[in-house]
C-alpha cells in the first residue's frame, strides 16, 4: 500500500459526494464547460441511497416531489412504482441518471477525500484523495464543493466490550450490500428513530427474537403507500408543471403548506376533522401541513400530541407496553417525524421485546450480546440504528484546511458558522450543501433543497469567473454574522430549539446545541436569490 500521492491534472472544481447533490451539481458545472472531478467513498452511486439498503429503508417524502426536475425527459420517461419508494428503487433512480447524463466519466468512486488545503499562492485547493486499494492520489482545483448529504455520518455510540462481542454488530448505514441473513436469529436493535422503525417492522415476522432497546420513544404516521399504475403516473406528471414551481416556495420543499388558518379561528370540531383528514392521507401531510402553531404554541402542540397520542395507544394490547411506547418528553413535530407500517403492532408479538433504556440502561456489550442493569440479552446480531453527525460530521471528518491553515473541524468545534450554509468566511472557493443555517441541513425535503443550492452554487462560479481577474469568493464575516443571527431569531421561537435531538445536535456527545437547519425553504430560497440579484452581496469577489 502506497503513501506516496501522484498529483492528478488540474481541475476547475471538486466535487465530494455522488449522491442527489454531487450527481447534480456535476451536471450544472458541465453544462459550464468547466472540468470537474467526483469523488465517492462509496462503490456505487447513489449518496445514502447507496448506503441505506437496510431492512425495510425507504423514504418517506413521495416520489412526486423526491427527484430531479431538471430535465423534462426525465420527468417524462422514469416510472414510479409507488407512492413511497424504497430504497433500491431510488438507488436505481440514481444510477438511470448518471447512465442518461453520462455522468460517470468524470465520477472516481471507492476513493473517500482525506484532506483538503487552500493554497493562498495559487488561490486553489490540494485535494487528496485514498482509494479503497489504498492508492493515495492529489488534485489541484480552484473550486471545491461538498456534496456529502445531511445524515450521512454514521453515530456508533461507544458501548464498553463492543469488539468483544462475537456475533455481528452493523450501523444500518453500513449495511453490507449482499444484505444479512437474519431468519431464525436472534437480533438486537438499538434505536428507535426513522431507522430503527424501519428496521424493526420489516424484521420482526422473519427473526426467531427481536430486542428493541429503546432510549425515546417516537411518534409516528402510518404510511399509506399505494402501488402506482399507468393512470396514477399520467395523472402524476399531469401535475408536474405545477408541483415543479410549488416545492420551491413551501415551508419544506414539498408541494403542500400549512394550513392558512389561525388555530383560534377555527372550531374544536374542524379541527378534529381537519386532523383526521390529514392523519388519513399516510404521509408526512399530516406534520407539515396541519396548523402552523403547533410549531411554537406549546398548548397547541400539546393538543396535537395528544391526538398522536391516543392513536398509538389503541394499537398495542398490553397497556404497560403501550406506556412505554408513548412519547412525553418532547412534542409531536418537534424532531423528525417516522412514517411506519406495522411498527407499533409489532410490540404484539411474542417474538418481540422492547426494553426501555431509561428503566435499564446498557452498561456493556458482552461476548454473546447485550447486557443492561437488568440483566443479559443474547444476540446473534446486533442492528445499530443509532444515527448520524448530521449536517457538520461528513465535512469534520475530512481534514479541510482554509485561509492561514485554519481548520474547519477546529473552527465548527468552538462555534458553528456559515453564510446560509452555502460558505464558511475563511474557506474561499469553498462551497457547501447540506451545511448548517440552510434548510437542506435538516427541516427540508432534501431534493428540493439541494437542487436550489447547486443551482445557486453553480450560478454563483458562473459569475465569478465572468469577472475580469476574479479568482475567488468567500463570505465576508459580516454577512455571515447577520445571517447567523436572523436564523437563530426564527429557530428559537420553535419548539424544535427545545427538543433535543439531530435537529439540535444534541445527539452528538460534544457538539454544539443549536437548530442546524434554517426553517423556511421558500424564505430561504428568496433570501438566496435576493443576494444573487445584487451581485452576490456578502460575498467577496477578489
Ligand atoms: O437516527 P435518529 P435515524 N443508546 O438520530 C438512539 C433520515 N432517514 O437514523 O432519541 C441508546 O433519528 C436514539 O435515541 P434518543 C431522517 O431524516 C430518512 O433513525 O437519542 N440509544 C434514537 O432512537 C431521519 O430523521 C429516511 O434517545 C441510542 C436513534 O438511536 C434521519 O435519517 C429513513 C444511543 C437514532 O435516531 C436519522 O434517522 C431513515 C445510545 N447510546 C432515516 N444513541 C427516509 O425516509 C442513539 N440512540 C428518507
Amino acid at each position: 500500500m502506497s503513501e506516496i500521492s501522484s498529483p492528478l491534472p488540474p481541475v476547475d472544481a471538486v466535487v465530494i459526494g455522488a449522491g442527489f447533490a454531487g450527481l447534480y451539481q456535476l451536471y450544472r458545472l458541465r453544462e459550464q464547460g468547466l472540468k470537474v472531478r467526483v469523488f465517492d467513498t462509496a462503490s456505487g452511486v447513489g449518496g445514502t441511497w447507496y448506503w441505506n439498503c437496510y431492512p425495510g429503508a425507504r423514504t418517506d417524502s413521495p416520489s412526486h416531489v423526491y427527484q430531479y426536475w431538471f430535465s423534462d425527459e426525465l420527468l417524462a420517461k422514469w416510472d414510479w412504482k409507488e407512492r413511497f419508494p424504497a430504497q433500491a428503487e431510488t438507488e436505481r433512480y440514481l444510477n438511470h441518471v448518471a447512465d442518461k447524463f453520462d455522468l460517470r466519466r468524470d465520477i472516481t468512486l471507492s476513493t473517500r477525500v482525506t484532506s483538503a488545503v487552500w493554497k493562498p499562492a495559487d488561490a486553489r485547493w490540494t485535494v487528496s484523495t485514498e482509494a479503497s486499494d489504498g492508492k493515495h492520489e492529489t488534485v489541484s482545483t480552484q473550486f471545491l464543493i461538498t456534496c456529502t448529504g445531511p445524515v450521512s455520518a454514521p453515530v456508533v455510540p461507544p458501548f464498553p466490550g463492543h469488539e468483544s462481542f462475537k456475533g455481528q454488530i452493523v450501523h444500518t448505514a453500513r449495511w453490507p450490500k449482499g444484505g444479512i441473513d437474519l431468519r431464525g436469529k436472534r437480533v438486537g436493535v438499538i434505536g428507535t428513530g426513522a431507522t430503527g422503525i424501519q428496521v424493526i417492522q420489516t424484521i420482526a415476522p422473519e427473526v426467531a427474537e427481536l430486542t428493541v432497546f429503546q432510549r425515546t420513544p417516537n411518534y409516528a404516521i402510518p404510511m399509506r403507500n399505494p402501488k402506482y399504475g399507468d393512470a396514477d403516473r399520467a395523472a402524476m406528471r399531469a401535475g408536474y408543471p405545477e408541483t415543479r414551481k410549488r416545492v420551491w416556495d413551501t415551508f419544506v420543499g414539498f408541494d403542500v403548506d400549512a394550513d392558512p388558518r389561525a388555530y383560534a379561528d377555527v372550531t374544536p370540531e374542524e379541527r378534529r376533522a381537519t386532523l383526521e383528514r390529514l392523519w388519513a392521507d399516510g404521509s408526512l401531510n399530516f406534520w407539515l401541513s396541519g396548523f402552523r402553531e403547533s410549531f411554537f404554541d406549546q398548548a397547541i402542540n400539546d393538543e396535537l400530541s395528544d391526538f398522536v397520542r391516543d392513536k398509538i395507544r389503541v394499537r398495542i394490547h398490553d397497556p404497560k407496553i403501550a406506556a412505554k411506547l408513548l412519547p412525553s418528553d418532547h412534542g409531536f413535530g418537534t424532531k423528525r417525524v417516522p412514517l411506519e407500517n406495522g411498527y407499533f403492532e409489532v410490540y404484539n408479538r411474542s417474538n418481540v421485546r422492547l426494553i426501555d433504556l431509561h428503566e435499564e440502561p446498557i452498561t456493556t456489550i458482552t461476548r454473546t450480546g447485550v447486557r443492561t442493569s437488568a440483566g443479559d440479552y443474547p444476540l446473534d446480531v446486533l442492528i445499530l440504528a443509532t444515527g448520524f453527525d448530521a449536517s457538520t460530521g461528513t465535512l469534520t471528518r475530512i481534514d479541510i484546511r482554509g485561509r492561514d491553515g485554519l481548520s474547519l473541524k477546529e473552527h465548527w468545534g468552538c462555534d458553528i458558522r456559515t453564510a446560509m450554509g452555502l460558505q464558511v468566511h475563511g474557506f474561499p472557493n469553498l462551497f457547501t450543501t447540506s451545511a448548517p443555517f440552510a434548510p437542506a441541513a435538516a427541516f427540508c425535503n432534501a431534493p428540493t433543497c439541494l437542487q436550489q443550492q447547486v443551482d445557486w452554487i453553480s450560478d454563483c462560479i458562473r459569475y465569478v469567473r465572468a469577472q475580469p481577474g476574479a479568482k475567488t469568493v468567500e463570505a465576508t464575516r459580516e454577512f455571515e454574522a447577520k445571517w447567523i443571527a436572523h436564523h437563530d431569531e426564527i429557530a428559537n421561537l420553535t419548539l424544535i430549539s427545545k427538543t433535543k435531538s439531530w435537529y439540535t445536535g444534541a445527539n452528538v456527545e460534544g457538539k454544539q446545541h443549536r437548530v442546524l437547519g434554517y426553517l423556511g425553504v421558500g424564505n430561504y430560497r428568496a433570501a438566496c436569490e435576493d443576494v444573487k440579484a445584487k451581485a452576490y452581496e456578502g460575498f467577496e469577489i477578489a
